[in-house]
């Protein structure tokens, strides 16, 4: 029961049709989640009498959709008083289809987005409402929204500790409306003013009808707050120290691939360091065009995750970008995607190490590099080449800035088999900026040791030239 949404076992072959209806119905409604139909060899090999289709039976369940009226004249009320709001986005947004309306909400209303790891491309990165995603690895324009807010608007989104941080600090003046279509989620983790249970399509449909035609609302005055928010973006813009030991900079190839393949494919990430680079570095223009496994953390989801994508999406170019410890976990689904004919891309980041465990070490246990080594400098074990190659993959590996492009224009040249490219990067290269494990949001770091000031007092203070000082000398 606890990792599925629900589960069923049949003991009579005559039951199977109905589970399995009953199955398909319950993880592709309300909120999705995966369904375990458990059926039992002698179930299995018995014979029974099949008179489809069946529909599903299920009395008990039924996901409210549609927001209470009520809940959404409250919800605009308070989004019309409101002076520092902001749009607080999940991935409830993207498996609701509801981008559209979230950009028509957003613009009618100009109030800032910010779209955790989940909703990447609910809302395209390069509008200018748009501040990032908040979070341990977010940009400090989008946690500096939450922190400083005194509305939160949390559609489909849970307050996931990865975004709040320590919860006592977490957005210490803002009123919360959070919308979800699990109630269970609404007030979990923090006290909610209007809650609201729906889906976010129609929640934000009707806030925005009903934000248009209340002739007592104006548009919030927003002036100060978006001042105050694109000073911090230009302030703290996203950026990379290059690595120390002269190897390829992680973030570059993430970068380069973005720019080269462009925002029509679909990425694929495995959990760790590349997948934060990931997340901050390839740029989102669209919906279901960023695919990982979030809060659960699954090691070797993106090779899978690429074969799924390109066999539901055969006229897409997919990438799977990959650790080169999440690679070790599941590598050898190639064979599949070779034999099958589904010629994906692998880029793997191969720092040679579980780089995010590093990274760990590196800040907060005195450089004790326990378990995390991959392999030597230099030494190519296993050899990802030889071994992709052996899987029935073309393969290339890049170990210098010029081979970058090349190596991706090659890959994405080739559509008769999967490619695996091996680049090989520092491993000293860290996710910036960084709020630690538990830490308040105000300790965000934007580099080593570099604490950015967030407050309007603050603010004026610094000048963009001292921060690139500081992060030289970092
Ligand atoms: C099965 C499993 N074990 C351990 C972890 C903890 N963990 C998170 S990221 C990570 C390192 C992943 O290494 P790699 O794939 O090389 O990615 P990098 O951080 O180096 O980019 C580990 C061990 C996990 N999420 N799942
Ligand atoms: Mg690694």
């Amino acid at each position: 029961m606890p990792i599925t949404k629900h589960n069923f076992i049949v003991t009579k072959a005559e039951d199977i049709p109905g589970a399995i209806a009953a199955a398909f119905h319950l993880a592709s409604t309300g909120r999705p989640g995966p369904v375990l139909v458990d059926i039992p060899k002698d179930v299995q090999n018995a014979l029974m009498e099949y008179s489809g289709p069946v529909m599903p039976d299920l009395p008990g369940y039924k996901p409210t959709t549609t927001p209470h009226p009520r809940q959404i004249t409250q919800a605009v009320r308070r989004i019309a008083r409101a002076e520092r709001p902001v749009l607080y986005v999940g991935g409830g947004v993207i498996k609701a289809e509801a981008s559209r309306e979230l950009r028509e909400f957003a613009e009618l209303t100009g109030i800032p987005v910010v779209t955790t790891l989940m909703a990447l491309g609910a809302f395209p990165d390069n509008h200018p409402q748009h501040m990032g995603m908040p979070g341990m690895h977010g940009t400090v324009p989008a946690v500096a929204a939450l922190q400083r807010a005194d509305l939160i608007i949390a559609v489909g989104a849970r307050f996931d500790d990865r975004v709040t941080g320590d919860t006592d600090t977490f957005a210490p003046h803002a009123e919360v409306i959070h919308a979800d279509i699990d109630p269970a989620e609404i007030g979990k983790i923090r006290e909610v003013a209007v809650p609201i249970v729906g889906d976010a399509r129609e929640v934000l449909l009707r806030l925005t009808k009903a934000y248009a035609n209340d002739a007592e609302l104006d548009a919030p005055n927003l002036g100060d707050w978006m001042e105050y928010l694109g000073d911090l973006q230009r302030r703290y813009p996203r950026g990379f120290e290059p690595t120390s030991d002269g190897l390829l900079n992680p973030q570059e190839v993430i970068q380069q691939l973005s720019s080269i393949v462009g925002p029509e494919a679909i990425y694929c990430a495995g959990v760790g360091q590349h997948q934060m680079w990931s997340a901050q570095f390839l740029d989102f223009e669209h919906p279901r065009s960023w695919i990982n496994s979030g809060g659960a953390g699954t090691m070797g989801y993106a090779v899978p995750a690429a074969l799924g994508a390109k066999a539901a999406c055969p006229e897409r170019e997919v990438w799977a970008i990959d650790g080169d410890g999440c690679f070790q976990m599941t590598n050898q689904e190639l064979t599949t995607a070779a034999v099958e004919g589904f010629p994906i891309k692998v880029a793997v980041i191969n720092n040679g190490n579980l780089g995010m465990v590093r990274q760990w070490q590196t800040l907060f246990y005195e450089n004790k590099y326990s378990h995390t080594k991959l392999r030597e400098h230099d030494e190519y074990v296993p050899d990802f080449v030889k071994l992709s190659e052996a899987l029935g993959c073309e393969s290339i590996r890049v170990t210098t800035a010029e081979g970058i492009g090349p190596a991706i224009e090659r890959a994405r040249s080739i559509n008769d088999r999967p490619v695996v490219i091996d680049f090989i990067v520092g491993q000293d290269a860290q996710v910036w900026p960084m709020i630690g494990g538990g830490a308040s949001n105000e300790e965000i770091q934007y580099a080593l040791g570099l604490r950015p000031l967030f407050d309007e007092n603050e603010s004026a203070a610094e000048d963009p030239a001292d921060i690139h000082e500081s992060l030289e000398e970092a």
